[in-house]
């Protein structure tokens, strides 16, 4: 017999040589992409893009809809009807429920499968309030197998033979399914009994003819791709790692159609445009479909289609007028193909063949079309109708959960590495923001904090007194974060592996035993979170007297949780692991990470008897996450090139419902050269997650390391950032009542503005903000596309902006204490002048209004406060004021009545002290508080108008009050 032990040592020594050389590379030496699958080694990839080019070929559709089997239940708003796949005879249920929020659920499923298929319950993935069903108004059959079911302003048209179906707003196609035929359902089929099917078998099995080699060019093709449809069915392998999928084949694929839009959005995690590329067709701009598979990608290329740490299976499409989203809710791995028919040269789309109510619609006009793949589950498609993008967030979030309001010192400034290694070191970089008047808010701690990577464990030497450092901290108002990942130490002395462990709570291997992998602490468990309980016994270790050395100023970091297992294909768990109830980890990979985020905000609601707000960053995300905290974009580089991508992709996680994100100021890997860090610091100041980070074998970077102009220029980036947060504060609560992303593409804010469209390099802060990144070394200036439909001002000088009037675009000068940022007319900004060493020392602060005047002479804004942490305000604790100017007016109305002598109300600063007229035509010389008080107004030029200051205009917020200007 041979003794496992030197095999455990052996592969012990391999990964803490992988784990070294993690540490360890140098940036540019080690592009993992060949450790990744592409489509290609992808077994239900290559069969559902085969089945696609094979409809392309010619073949249509096999869908039908049973004769007469529709049925219309108008007041609970569901449609039935039974749907079947012709050329395998397999029947299949169609289900389609109308929702509130123009949103309709599609849902098709096998009407008799082998056994249940997985299906992600609303539980793990949707709101708890999901929404209302809605009755049908009215419903057509045009006896011709075409019906048409209205609701509302829409109308959902399906067609019997071959089955597709289209939604429409106010009789406009926004969204077709199965309009190119690629819905390909791959049932659950027997294994034969003898073992393993080989390709010709399979292939008789499924009807098809022994192939003759010869025949024409297309002949061949049809034969490639038909032998395609059987690749690796019941096992494949990638870097001589086997999934032994033992229920085989169980890939779904369909397509939807965007008629008349040329611009998608959504489905991250990539480091790709905003807009999304074209990936199949003559047009294409990658060769692989966008993947979403939650992986831990160390060190990913730029400008790539491949998965990284976060998926979410929502799409938006806009074209004027009309804007579409698609959710799947489904976590599996997922491709997706794009397809953009551009304008007068575009693709007839088959839609327009072969739909009587569409015929020629499509001709020669601008369509995307796009493919989804996803390798189980069951087809569980949302569907949101509206007319700007607006509607779609809110309809969007209102079924995977709004927002969750986090404390006031979360949207302030982080400061990060890997790591802060001693109490010494974490007290010495605190004092040395005070030192160089630099405000922060949280100082964090990576896993060298660790007992040996147990986390909720503190190494006992380098932080021997965690509660009084969270103390100094807290003394300041400062906060600590602690990172805690989902490896557990295979330990018996470590006890949350041993009551895990204990309890069973563990993620299987395929054979049964708790799932062994490798991690920074060795060989680890994973904790199995799609168990309730196993999400209950965690949050219950956030308790203080569970978790060690925590304090109510210690909040979390959760990392490595795509889960990323060193040792497993692709970096993460093997998908025939096995969760509880028997489920494989292929059906629940994409929302694992957030199941584990969500057990972690859980535990930190439990330690305060829920009246505290969490604070929680994650790495990895799934449709929801949103509820549960922050994320960031995961292991960038200190490269333009990253600081770059930034943009787009922060902007598509917001669109796609997680608006706190952020990315490493300064990039992770790599040493950042002074100007780029600087021009880090400039625009992520302006982005919802503000933290620099570093890799634990880069210099360090502290801001004050890099002398003048640098500190000085990176001193006022981060103070500019307390300054706004009054309006950022504003801009979270809106988003939690709404959805609306904090960090806005320019199609979110300007809907009927076709040249905004496709804009991913610029983005605005709320609708008053615009910024645009400088992401290149000595960049002596930048374009900057500005909307014609208002004025924009010089967000520093105060400067009415001359974009050229045929582009809208301006080249603004960017020497390094400039990025360009713009002011939109019409906004009202409200804002903290006085910066203090943290943000919880300026609560109680008075607040200044920007007044910023649009081409009518008028503004309007909101200003939302409350205490900062706690969750008084769903009482009622908080003050919302709208404010309003026109005529020369100044009108504050306090749409939250608070009560005023409340302590959490007295508790917070009220007093305006400053307001600040932008784009006056006639300077202003008086100012008068609801005719009474009167003020001293001072005016300057600024450019061509006039800026007017009311110092002290004696107006406190949560009142009703006018100032009128004269
Ligand atoms: O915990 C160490 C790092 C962390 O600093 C980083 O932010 C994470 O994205 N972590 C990844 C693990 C190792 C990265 C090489």
């Amino acid at each position: 017999m041979v003794s496992r032990k030197p095999v455990i040592a052996r592969k012990g020594l391999f990964f803490a040589l992988l784990l070294v050389l993690a540490i360890f590379s140098q940036p540019g030496e080690m592009v993992k992409q060949e450790d990744f699958k592409q489509c290609a080694q992808s077994a239900f990839c290559v069969r559902q893009r085969a089945y696609a080019d094979l409809t392309d070929t010619g073949s249509t559709t096999p869908y039908e809809l049973v004769a007469g089997s529709l049925e219309v239940e108008s007041e609970q708003g569901i449609v039935t009807a039974s749907l079947i796949d012709t050329k395998r005879n397999i029947p299949f249920s169609f289900t389609v429920n109308v929702l509130e929020r123009n949103t309709a659920r599609v849902v098709i499923k096998e009407a008799r499968p082998l056994a249940p298929r997985y299906e992600l319950t609303g539980d793990l993935a949707l709101d708890e309030k999901y929404p209302k069903s809605v009755p049908i108004d009215n419903v057509k059959h045009d006896g011709k197998g075409v019906t048409t079911v209205k609701f509302g302003e829409n109308a959902l048209v399906v067609r019997s033979k071959p089955f597709s179906f289209e939604l429409r707003v106010g009789g406009v196609p926004a969204i077709s399914f199965n309009d190119k035929g690629y819905l390909y359902y791959e049932h659950w089929r027997q294994k034969e009994a003898t073992g393993e099917v080989l390709e010709n078998e399979a292939a008789e099995a499924e009807g098809a003819v022994p192939e003759p080699e010869s025949g024409s060019e297309k002949e061949k093709k049809i034969r490639e791709l038909e032998k395609a449809l059987k690749k690796d069915l019941w096992e494949e392998s990638f870097n001589g790692k086997v999934d032994s999928k033992p229920h085989g084949p169980a890939s779904i694929g369909f397509d939807l159609s965007f008629p008349g839009s040329k611009n998608v959005y959504g489905i991250p995690q990539h480091a790709s445009s905003f807009s999304l590329k074209s990936t199949r067709g003559p047009n294409k701009e990658y060769d692989e479909p966008y993947r979403m598979y939650n992986l831990d990608v160390f060190e990913y290329t730029m400008d790539s289609p491949m998965a990284l740490y976060g998926s979410i299976p929502f799409m938006m499409s806009h074209k004027k007028g009309a804007t579409a989203g698609v959710y799947w809710l489904n976590a599996a791995e997922m491709w997706v193909d794009v397809e953009t028919h551009g304008g007068h040269d575009g693709v007839l789309s088959k839609a327009a063949e072969y739909l009587p109510f569409g015929k020629g619609k499509f001709a020669n006009s601008t369509t995307t079309s796009t493919h989804w793949m996803s390798e189980s589950g069951v087809l569980d498609l949302f569907v949101f109708l509206g007319t700007k993008p607006t509607d779609i967030f809110d309809s969007f979030t209102a079924l995977t959960g709004r927002p969750t309001m986090p404390q006031h010192f979360a949207i302030a400034y982080h400061q990060c590495r890997w790591n802060y290694m001693d109490e010494q070191d974490v007290s010495d970089v605190d004092a040395s923001f005070d030192k160089y008047d630099i405000p922060y808010d949280v100082l964090w701690l990576d896993i060298e904090h660790t007992d040996g990577k147990r986390y909720f464990t503190w190494d006992k030497v380098k932080f021997a007194n965690p509660v009084a450092m969270q103390e100094n901290l807290a003394g300041k108002g400062r906060k600590m974060v602690t990172i805690i990942d989902p490896h557990i130490k295979r330990d018996d002395d470590y006890y949350i592996n041993k009551e895990f462990k204990d309890k069973g709570m563990f993620i299987k291997d395929k054979d049964g035993k708790d799932f062994d992998g490798w991690c920074w602490p060795g060989s680890s468990n994973w904790i199995d979170y799609t168990d309730e309980k196993a999400r209950a016994l965690w949050a219950s270790k956030f308790a203080y007297d569970q978790y060690k050395g925590s304090t109510p100023s210690l909040y979390t970091w959760n990392d490595m949780n795509e889960p990323s297992v060193f040792s497993g294909p692709e970096t993460t768990m093997p998908k025939d692991a096995l969760h509880v109830g028997g489920v494989e980890h292929r059906d629940v990979h994409n929302v694992y990470g957030t199941l584990f985020h969500r057990s972690t905000f859980q535990g930190h609601l439990d330690r305060n008897d829920g009246r505290d707000r969490p604070f929680i960053l994650s790495r990895a995300f799934f449709a929801g996450t949103q509820r549960y905290g922050a994320i960031w974009t995961g292991d960038n580089f200190a490269q333009w090139s990253h600081l770059e991508a930034s943009v787009p992709m922060l902007l598509t996680i917001g669109a796609s419902g997680v608006v706190f994100g952020g990315a490493d100021v300064g990039g992770f890997f790599g040493n950042p050269e002074p100007d780029l860090l600087l021009r880090w610091y400039q625009v992520a100041a302006f982005q919802p997650f503000f933290r620099a980070h570093a890799h634990i074998d880069t210099k360090r970077r502290e801001p004050w390391l890099f002398g003048e102009p640098y500190t000085g220029l990176i001193r006022s980036a981060i103070r500019e950032r307390y300054k706004i947060m009054p309006y950022l504060y504003t801009l979270f609560e809106q988003s939690t009542r709404s959805g609306i992303p904090i960090m806005r593409a320019m199609v979110s804010e300007f809907p009927e503005d076709e040249a905004s469209f496709s804009i991913g390099d610029q983005f605005m802060l709320g609708s008053g903000i615009l910024v645009k990144p400088v992401v290149s070394k000595d960049q002596q200036s930048v374009d900057v596309y500005l909307p014609a439909s208002t004025i924009w001002y010089d967000y520093v000088t105060l400067e009415k902006a001359s974009p050229s009037s045929s582009t809208g675009i301006i080249t603004v000068k960017t020497p390094l204490e400039k990025i360009p940022i713009f002011l939109r007319g019409g906004s009202i900004i409200p804002r903290r002048e006085r910066v203090r060493r943290s943000s919880s020392l300026m609560l109680r602060d008075p607040y200044t209004l920007w007044v910023v005047l649009d081409p009518e002479g008028k503004a309007s804004g909101h200003l939302y406060a409350d205490d900062g942490h706690s969750y008084d305000f769903c009482n009622g604790a908080y003050i919302l004021s709208e404010f309003t100017y026109a005529d020369g007016t100044l009108t504050a109305r306090a749409i939250n009545k608070p009560d005023l002598d409340s302590d959490a109300i007295k508790a917070l600063g009220s007093r305006i002290e400053r307001v600040v007229i932008v784009g006056l035509k006639v300077p202003a010389e008086r100012a008068l508080l609801d005719g009474k008080h009167e003020r001293m107004v001072e005016s300057k030029k600024t450019g061509p108008l006039y800026t007017s200051t009311v110092r002290d205009p004696a107006a406190y917020l949560g009142e009703s009050w006018e100032l009128k200007i004269v």
